[in-house]
């Protein structure tokens, strides 16, 4: 037969696993959990390409029928030289503005916010293969196209 003190204690004993499980349960499920399911898992080798792929907006982009995006229609592959780096080269403030609104799982929406200044650049990481024309706001008639690859492993 137990005395009332040890009884007592086994209470606060139950009392305290409690609390401890149901604090873990709130954690996981309100913290842990949309975190994981948040953001899609990537292999670490997409995450760090051995290469930056970089695209060059050259000088005199802006006038109508000149090289603007170079290379203009390029393929990268996806754990190689998917992270990509448009340069503005020119003297003319330039955007790259995705034609149809789209985004990469991890990275979120394609395209420069606003635009990119002289000797500014916009850089994206590529995680999934897609295909994706572009233009330059202010000047519609400079466009490019990207397309990304699976690797080869
Ligand atoms: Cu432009």
């Amino acid at each position: 037969m137990s005395s009332p003190q040890t009884s007592h204690a086994y209470g606060v004993g139950l009392i305290a696993l409690l609390v401890a499980v149901g604090a873990s349960t709130i954690f996981y499920t309100s913290y842990y959990l949309p975190e994981s399911l948040a953001k899609p898992s990537v292999s670490e080798h997409i995450l760090h390409p051995t290469e930056t792929f970089v695209i060059e907006i050259v000088m005199g982009a802006v006038n109508e029928g000149a090289d603007n995006y170079v290379p203009n229609k390029p393929t990268i592959t996806l754990e190689q030289n998917n992270l990509v780096k448009w340069i503005n080269l020119d003297d003319t403030p330039h955007t790259v503005s995705p034609d149809h609104r789209t985004s990469d799982s991890y990275s979120g929406d394609f395209g420069s916010d606003g635009v990119l200044m002289p000797g500014e650049e916009y850089e994206f990481l590529f995680t999934e293969p897609t295909e994706i024309h572009y233009h330059c706001q202010p000047h519609p008639w400079m466009t490019g196209v990207i397309i990304v690859e699976k690797g080869r492993f």
